[in-house]
């Protein structure tokens, strides 16, 4: 309970901290957090979202915050949990969050694939799909990051349920996805999608799944590049900018590609610490530095879809 919060934001955790600290944090902060279940996993485990919001009943423009689609990029997962603290303990004290809070509600989801992420903690460290099972395989999990209705079984994904990039039989047949995807349907108004992986230290913009320049390229560029500069400006971690197609590799049925081409200008996707030294294991010591330059950058995008 309260009273005893010990979470360590300096650690790893599992699953069941992650959402007892979700818990805890909607409890410590309830006129503006709350937790909201927005469905469940292959293997049945619930989902959360924590919802930040000071408007009463409208349907504010919002953001969502998507981490730990891939189980393996811990740092992803980690980074989320700290920013819901973050932003719930910064409210009503620092103007630049408070200033984004009153226009814009934020939706925080830490794990956005619940499976994956109890399995690198029980059985293989390194797992990064979903964990359903496919017809007419052995071999278990769709790559999340390529079931999304944007271009789906395109360039940069794989018809193999071996492949670590494997889309899956049908857009949205993952259960995690399709739950993410119906809410925001449902809400109708979101105006940011930000998603968080690890690592490589890269700030892209759609799009994955095709060389053609997005619409909106042109400010995104520019927001990215600005979120890069305030995230290097804490300890000189330096980030890479650019569409996600030619800055990292094609990929099609992407997040923040599904988000784009849905109405969702603002779509970025992080790729946190580091460059390779650790690459997915990356010390449990660098969690606190990671999110403190991480949310220097978020900051950037959030006050820029505040204003626009
Ligand atoms: N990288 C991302 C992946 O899903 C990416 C890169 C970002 C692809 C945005 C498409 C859109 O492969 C990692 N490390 O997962
Ligand atoms: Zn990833």
């Amino acid at each position: 309970e309260r009273s005893t919060n010990n979470f360590n934001y300096g650690a790893y955790h599992s699953l069941e901290s992650i959402y007892r600290e979700m818990d805890r944090i909607a409890g410590d902060f309830s006129s503006l957090v709350s937790r909201v279940k927005i469905g469940h996993s292959f293997e049945n485990r619930p989902m959360y979202v924590l919802k930040f919001s000071t408007g009463g009943g409208e349907q504010r423009p919002a953001i969502w915050l998507n981490a730990g689609i891939h189980s393996r990029e811990w740092i992803s997962q980690a980074t989320a949990i700290w920013t819901a603290r973050k932003i719930a303990s910064d409210y009503g004290k620092d103007p630049a969050i408070t200033s984004v809070l009153e226009k814009v509600d934020i939706f925080l989801m830490p794990v956005a694939n619940p499976d994956g992420y109890v399995y690198t903690q029980t059985r293989n460290r390194l797992w990064r799909k979903t964990r359903s099972k496919n017809h007419g395989s052995s071999c278990v999990g769709v790559d999340p990051n390529r079931n999304w209705n944007a271009s789906f079984a395109g360039k940069g994904a794989s018809d193999n349920p071996c492949s670590e990039v494997y889309h899956g039989p049908y857009a949205n047949s993952e259960v995690e996805v399709k739950s993410v995807v119906d809410f925001i349907l449902k809400h109708g108004n979101f105006k940011g999608f930000v998603d968080l992986h690890s690592y490589s230290q890269l700030l892209m913009y759609p799009y994955g799944y095709t060389l053609k320049k997005a619409p909106d390229a042109e400010e995104l560029d520019k927001v990215a590049n600005d979120a890069a500069k305030a995230l290097a400006s804490l300890s000189g971690t330096e980030y890479q900018v650019g569409p996600t197609c030619t800055t990292v590799y094609p990929a099609s049925g992407s997040s923040i590609d599904w988000a784009y081409d849905n109405g969702i200008k603002y779509a970025f996707t992080f790729e946190l610490r580091d460059t390779g030294h650790y690459g997915f294991l990356l010390p449990a010591n660098q969690i606190i530095p990671t999110a403190e330059e991480t949310w220097l950058g978020l900051q950037v995008i959030m006050a820029h879809v505040r204003d626009h």
